[in-house]
C-alpha cells in the first residue's frame, strides 16, 4: 500500500458530502490501494452536524480511511491536500438576485483559493461542485497563482450523466453503450447538451448516436430542455437538491482525471478556456476533453452545427458576464 493522501471536502456537513465522502472512502476515486485522510471543511454553525459525519464515518469501519480531520478552518482543511472537492457554497435564499448569489461566493472562493494557495500541495487537483461552479472555479483559480490554473475544474459531469442517461433510455440501450455525450459551457440552464459527437452501440456494431435516434428534433429539443432543466425536475420531486447523483458525478470527474480516459472516450469538464470552439478565452468553459497522465486535453476539430454554435455563443456570452461581474465584485 501507497502513503496516504490527503483529500479535502468542503461544506462537509451538506447533503452533496454526506454521499460523496462515503464514495471517497470506499475507493471509488483513489483507487483501492491508496488510503487516504479526509479533510472535512464547514463553516462554525455546522460544527455538530459534522461530528456526527465523523462517528458514521468511523462505523462504516473503512479499511483505506486512515484518519478524518473535521475543521472549520481553511488553514487545516487545506494543509497538504492532493484533491479538494469544493462543495460548500452559499445557496440562493428566497429574494436573493443572482448578483447577491454571485457576490457571497466570490468571497467564499476567494478565501479558498488564497488557502490553497497557502497551504495545498502544488499539484493539488480542484474540482468546484458549488454554485456558480463555473465562475467560483475561476475565482479560486485568480487566488491560488501559484498553482497551474489546468488544476482548477468545475463540474458538468452531472449534466454529462444526466444526459446519457437520456439518450441510453431513447434508445434502450445499457448506459454503458453510450459515450461521448458531451456539455459545452456553463453549469446552468444556458449548458448546451450536445449529442452529436456521441456513439452508440446496438447489436455490436458502434452507431452515431444522431443515426440511432434519427429525430433532430428531440436531440435539438426535448433532449436539451430534459437536461437543462433535470435539477429543478429532482428538487420539484423530492423537496430538495440532485444529491447522490452530485456526488457520483464529482467521483467520476475526478476519478478521470486521477487515472485517465479510455481511448476514444471523452469526457466533460468546465476547464479554463483557451477559446477553442470560439469560447470566450479565460473564463472557465465546459468542453469535452481526454485525459492522460493526469493532465486533460480540449478534444479539436470536432464538427458543430450551426445550431450547436449558436448554443455555444449564448452560454460563453453568459459565463463572460458573470466573470465581469465576478471581477467587479472582487474591485480587480
Ligand atoms: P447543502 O446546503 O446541503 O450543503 C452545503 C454545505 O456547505 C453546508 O453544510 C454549508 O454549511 C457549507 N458551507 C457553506 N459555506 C461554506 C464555506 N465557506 N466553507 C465550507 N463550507 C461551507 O448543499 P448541497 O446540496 O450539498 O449542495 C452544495 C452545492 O452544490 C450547492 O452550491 C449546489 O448548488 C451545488 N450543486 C452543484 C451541482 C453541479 O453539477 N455543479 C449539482 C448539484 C448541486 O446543486
Amino acid at each position: 500500500m501507497s502513503e496516504p493522501i490527503r483529500v479535502v471536502v468542503t461544506g462537509a456537513a451538506g447533503q452533496i458530502a454526506y454521499s460523496l465522502l462515503y464514495m471517497i472512502a470506499r475507493g471509488e476515486v483513489f483507487g483501492n490501494k491508496q488510503p487516504l485522510i479526509l479533510h472535512l471543511l464547514d463553516i462554525p454553525p455546522m460544527v455538530g452536524v459534522l461530528e456526527g459525519v465523523v462517528m458514521e464515518l468511523a462505523d462504516c469501519a473503512l479499511p483505506l480511511l486512515r484518519e478524518v480531520i473535521p475543521t472549520t478552518d481553511p488553514a487545516v482543511g487545506f494543509k497538504d491536500v492532493s484533491a479538494a472537492f469544493l462543495v460548500g457554497a452559499m445557496p440562493r435564499k428566497e429574494g436573493m438576485e443572482r448578483k447577491d448569489l454571485l457576490s457571497a461566493n466570490v468571497k467564499i472562493f476567494k478565501a479558498q483559493g488564497q488557502a490553497i494557495e497557502n497551504f495545498a500541495k502544488k499539484d493539488v487537483k480542484v474540482l468546484v461542485v458549488g454554485n456558480p461552479a463555473n465562475t467560483n472555479a475561476f475565482v479560486c483559480a485568480n487566488y491560488a497563482p501559484s498553482i497551474p490554473r489546468e488544476n482548477f475544474t468545475a463540474m458538468t459531469r452531472l449534466d454529462q450523466n444526466r444526459a446519457t442517461s437520456q439518450i441510453a433510455t431513447k434508445l434502450g440501450v445499457p448506459i454503458s453503450d453510450v459515450k461521448n455525450i458531451i456539455i459545452w459551457g456553463n453549469h446552468s440552464s444556458t449548458q448546451y447538451p450536445d449529442a452529436g459527437q456521441g456513439k452508440v452501440v446496438i447489436n455490436g456494431q458502434t452507431k452515431s448516436v444522431a443515426d440511432a435516434v434519427n429525430d433532430t428534433s428531440f436531440l435539438q429539443g426535448a433532449f436539451v430542455e430534459t437536461v437543462q432543466k433535470r435539477g429543478a425536475a429532482v428538487i420539484a420531486a423530492r423537496k430538495m437538491s440532485s444529491a447522490m447523483s452530485a456526488a457520483k458525478a464529482a467521483c467520476d470527474h475526478m476519478h478521470d482525471w486521477w487515472n485517465g480516459t479510455a481511448p476514444g472516450t471523452f469526457v466533460s469538464m468546465g476547464v479554463c478556456s483557451d477559446g477553442s470552439y470560439n469560447s470566450p478565452k479565460g473564463v472557465i468553459f465546459s468542453f469535452p476533453v481526454v485525459i492522460v497522465n493526469k493532465k486533460w486535453e480540449i478534444v479539436q476539430g470536432l464538427d458543430l452545427s450551426d445550431f450547436a454554435k449558436s448554443k455555444l455563443t449564448l452560454t460563453g456570452k453568459e459565463l463572460q458576464e458573470e466573470k465581469d461581474e465576478a471581477l467587479s465584485v472582487l474591485d480587480v
